[in-house]
């Protein structure tokens, strides 16, 4: 954990001119870590937000800035969050420890909500990240890295859950008879994308692939889309994931980690406004097959992203951030919760 005193000195490669009045961390995001700076309002009166971005998760850090600036210059007009360049004119700044550092504006009068409050705002949520992806469309894919490759192949996903019941180095997984089972009865629904992907069914496109709602900034005042942020996992991939991943965290009644699991539940009006949303944003160029299985996207990846947290846990809490002990299993069972509010209200088409 970085003190003060190096939030300082990092913060120094990119703005080297003055110093912070205030520092505090951003905790809301699940894998880098992140930090607000707030200069004097008689300085610059601007605030910036330093990242150190986790080089377990995305191994080739120079990589993903290349892909960012790439994306960011194809769609500039979208983007107020904007990078400034360390000293040696880079992205990236790589402390002596190895820790790996970006800087980039903070943009006022806008709020990234956890929960949304109305399906009017989600739906507006569903435009900008549906508008988001239009933009991408022209976007050659040939130049991004993979910067987490088979991100979202979740048969895959699948296979890591597996072996790490197998070997359950956490000794967490007697415990887990139910929860295990609820994933292994519904093993073969987790290859309704990736097969169609393969077929050709569903496009390859360029997509966001982490669009959860605290992914998008929505002006305070108007309530409209400003700009799509966290671009470190845009790379090819399907829109239904990106479809998926709002509906995960957006057509919820409590939050990814509320740890009583009765209170979570699948929101179907939900649901509906933010694919109205979507369907708009994306302009006419989704296939007739996407919109058929939009509901399978959210049901998907909603699987996915359970596996995913149970997966960490039994592997000892080693990729998620985690607050308390049994955060990951809290965060499965409200996965759970919503998978099956989303099999009551038979969102699988
Ligand atoms: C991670 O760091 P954050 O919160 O933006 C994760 C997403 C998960 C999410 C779950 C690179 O996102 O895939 O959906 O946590 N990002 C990565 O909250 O693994
Ligand atoms: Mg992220």
């Amino acid at each position: 954990m970085p003190n003060q005193q190096d939030i300082r000195r990092i913060a120094a490669a990119f703005c080297p001119e003055t110093e912070p009045v205030g520092i505090r961390e951003l905790t809301s995001g699940n894998v880098n870590a992140t930090y607000r700076l707030d200069y004097d309002p008689q300085d610059r009166g601007r605030s910036l937000v330093l990242q150190r971005i986790n080089t377990e998760a995305f191994r080739n850090p120079e990589a993903l800035m290349e892909n960012i600036r790439l994306v960011t210059g194809h769609i500039r007009a979208a983007l107020a969050a904007a990078f400034l360049p360390a000293a040696d004119g880079s992205l990236l700044h790589r402390e002596p420890d190895g820790g790996c550092w970006r800087c980039y504006r903070f943009v006022d009068g806008v709020t990234a909500y956890d929960r949304i409050e109305s399906p009017a705002q989600f739906c507006e949520a569903g435009r900008g990240f549906g508008a988001f992806q239009t933009m991408l469309a022209d976007f050659p894919a040939d130049r991004l890295t993979e910067t987490i490759p088979f991100f979202h192949d979740t048969p895959r996903r699948y296979g890591t859950f597996r072996a790490a019941v197998a070997e359950d180095a956490a000794g967490r997984a007697s415990s887990l008879a139910a929860d295990i089972a609820f994933f292994d009865s519904r093993a073969a629904r987790m290859r309704g994308i990736v097969d169609r992907l393969a077929s050709g069914e569903l496009p390859l496109r360029v997509t966001h692939n982490d669009t959860k709602l605290s992914n998008i900034l929505l002006d305070e005042t108007t309530g409209a889309f400003v700009c799509v942020i966290d671009l470190d996992t845009v790379m090819p991939g399907s829109s239904l994931y990106d479809f998926g991943d709002s509906i995960r965290t957006g057509a919820c009644t409590a939050a990814e980690d509320e740890p009583d699991a009765e209170r979570v539940d699948f929101r179907a009006d939900m649901f509906r406004a933010y694919a109205e949303g979507f369907v708009e944003g994306t302009a006419g160029a989704l296939t007739d097959r996407e919109i058929a299985m939009l509901p399978d996207g959210a049901y998907i990846i909603t699987l996915e992203q359970a596996i995913r947290f149970l997966t960490d846990y039994l592997e000892g809490d080693v990729y998620y951030h985690t607050a308390y002990a049994d955060h990951n299993l809290v965060r499965t069972r409200t996965q759970i919760r919503m998978l099956m509010g989303m099999e009551r209200d038979e969102v699988i088409l």
